[in-house]
C-alpha cells in the first residue's frame, strides 16, 4: 500500500492543533498529531518542508522502518520538533494499518488488558477553601482521581491554578508569553495544608494528586513529598525539571511519596536512568511528543520491566487524535497507571469527530476501525492558526525561573 500525499492541517478550535492527513493507492488514509504547544508552526515546517518529499511512494504499513527512517535517517535525533513530526506519520500510519486489518487499533497492539481507562481531571482554585468545593464537585461527578492546585496567597494566580481549569488552559494562553510570578518558600507550607484539608473532606478513597510542574529544586521537593507523606497522594508530578536525571535520586532518598515524570519528554533516552534506577514510579510520556505509538510503546515497553507505569500527558494541548490513540495504548499494556484528561472545546470535538468516549471517570476507545479519530477539514478552516504563547515565570525579584 503506497503512499501517496500527505496533508498538513493547521487550526485553532480553540487552541492550535497540527494535524496530518496520509492518502493510500488503496483509499486508506489516516491522520496524525504533531502539535507542540505554542512551536506549532515548527513541527508543521519540519512535516511539509523536510518530510513529506522523503514518504510519497513508501509502503504505508512499515510503520516500524518509516519510523527507524525518519529517526536514523535525519541524523539530528531526538528533540520535540522532531519527535512530534515523526509522531504524527506514526499515528497516521497505525490508523491506516489498523483500518487496513478493519480492527480497532488496540487490537494489533496485543488487544484489551482492562475494561476501561482510568482518568484524573483537574481542579484548580484561588484558595483552599476553592479547590475543596472543586474536588467535592468533581468526585460527585464520578472522578476516582483528581489533580489538585491552589494559588498562592498574595501573588497573581500562575498556570493551572486558576478557577474551572479545564477551560481556562484556553483562557491563559495570550498572543505574546505572559509573565507569571513564583516564590518557592510561600509555596511548600501550603500545599501540605492544601491536602490536610482535602484528606478531610473527601477521605482517602478517591486518588488525588499534584503537579509541581518543574518548580522546585531536589532537595526542596524532598521536603514537600516528606510533608505530603500523611496525604498519601497518588503522585507528585514534575517535582523538578528534569533535564538532569539524577536530580531524582536525592527526592527518593527522602520520600516514599510515588512520583511522575516525563510530559516534556520525547524519547525513551530521556527516561534512562530514571527508569532503570527506579527513582519514578510513573511515566508521563505522551504519543504526540514521543515519537507516536511506537515511540509511546518502546517507552512503556521499557518501563515495565522496571515497575514504571504509564501516565500519558492529556491537557488540551494534546488533540483529541493523540488522545486517541494514547487510549488505545493505555487500554493494551499491562503497566498502564492513568490517564490525564482535560477534556476538549464544543469546536475541538466538532472538528475531530471520534470513536472513543468518556464516562464518570474512565475513557473507553471505541470500536472503529483504526484509532477512531477523523478530522472535518469544512470545519478545520473555520478556525485559523492564532499565534499563541505558554507562559513564562520569574521569582519576586524578576529572576527567570522554570515553571
Ligand atoms: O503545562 O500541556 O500536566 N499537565 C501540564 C500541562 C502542560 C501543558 C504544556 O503545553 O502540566 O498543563
Ligand atoms: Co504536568
Amino acid at each position: 500500500m503506497k503512499i501517496t500525499d500527505i496533508k498538513v492541517i493547521v487550526a485553532s478550535p480553540g487552541r492550535n492543533f497540527v494535524t496530518v492527513k496520509v492518502y493510500t493507492d488503496q483509499g486508506l488514509t489516516g491522520i496524525g498529531d504533531g502539535t507542540v504547544n505554542g512551536r506549532e508552526l515548527s513541527v508543521a515546517s519540519y512535516l511539509k518542508d523536510h518530510v513529506i518529499p522523503t514518504l510519497i511512494g513508501k509502503d504505508a504499513l512499515r510503520t516500524e522502518d518509516i519510523w527507524q527512517y525518519l529517526y536514523k535517517g535525519a541524523y539530528w535525533r531526538r528533540g520535540p520538533i522532531t519527535m512530534a513530526a515523526i509522531g504524527a506519520i506514526d499515528m497516521a500510519l497505525w490508523d491506516i494499518k489498523a483500518k487496513a486489518a478493519n480492527m480497532p487499533l488496540y487490537q494489533l497492539l496485543g488487544g484489551k488488558s482492562r475494561d476501561k481507562v482510568m482518568v484524573y481531571k483537574h481542579v484548580g482554585g484561588l484558595d483552599i477553601g476553592e479547590v475543596v468545593e472543586g474536588v467535592v464537585a468533581m468526585r460527585e461527578q464520578g472522578l476516582d482521581a483528581i489533580r489538585a492546585q491552589v494559588s498562592i496567597p498574595g501573588l497573581p494566580p500562575i498556570y493551572g491554578t486558576g478557577p474551572s481549569t479545564d477551560q481556562a488552559a484556553g483562557g491563559m494562553i495570550h498572543p505574546l508569553p505572559n509573565e507569571e510570578v513564583w516564590a518557592t518558600h510561600k509555596y511548600l507550607p501550603l500545599v501540605p495544608k492544601l491536602f490536610e484539608k482535602l484528606r478531610d473532606a473527601v477521605g482517602y478513597d478517591v486518588h488525588l494528586l499534584h503537579d509541581v510542574h518543574h518548580r522546585l529544586t531536589p532537595i526542596e521537593a524532598a521536603r514537600l513529598g516528606k510533608d505530603l507523606e500523611p496525604f498519601r497522594l497518588f503522585w507528585l508530578e514534575d517535582a523538578i525539571p528534569a533535564e538532569l536525571q539524577e536530580g531524582f535520586r536525592i527526592i527518593r532518598q527522602h520520600t516514599t511519596q510515588p512520583l511522575a515524570v516525563g510530559e516534556v519528554f520525547n524519547s525513551i533516552f530521556d527516561t534512562t536512568t530514571l527508569i532503570t534506577e527506579q527513582l519514578i514510579d510513573y511515566i508521563r510520556v505522551t504519543s504526540v511528543h514521543a515519537g507516536g505509538v511506537t515511540g509511546l510503546k518502546k517507552i512503556f515497553d521499557f518501563a515495565s520491566i522496571y515497575h514504571v507505569r504509564s501516565a500519558c500527558h492529556g491537557p488540551m494541548d494534546v488533540s483529541p487524535v493523540a488522545m486517541g490513540c494514547n487510549i488505545h495504548v493505555d487500554v493494551a499494556i499491562n503497566n498502564f497507571g492513568i490517564q490525564e484528561f482535560s477534556g476538549y472545546t464544543e469546536a475541538t470535538h466538532e472538528m475531530f469527530p471520534c470513536s472513543w468516549s468518556y464516562d464518570r471517570g474512565y475513557l473507553q476507545p471505541g470500536e472503529a476501525p483504526g484509532h477512531g479519530v477523523e478530522i472535518d477539514e469544512k470545519v478545520a478552516e473555520k478556525y485559523p492558526y492564532a499565534p499563541a504563547y505558554l507562559p513564562v515565570a520569574r521569582l519576586e525579584d524578576g529572576t527567570l525561573t522554570s515553571w
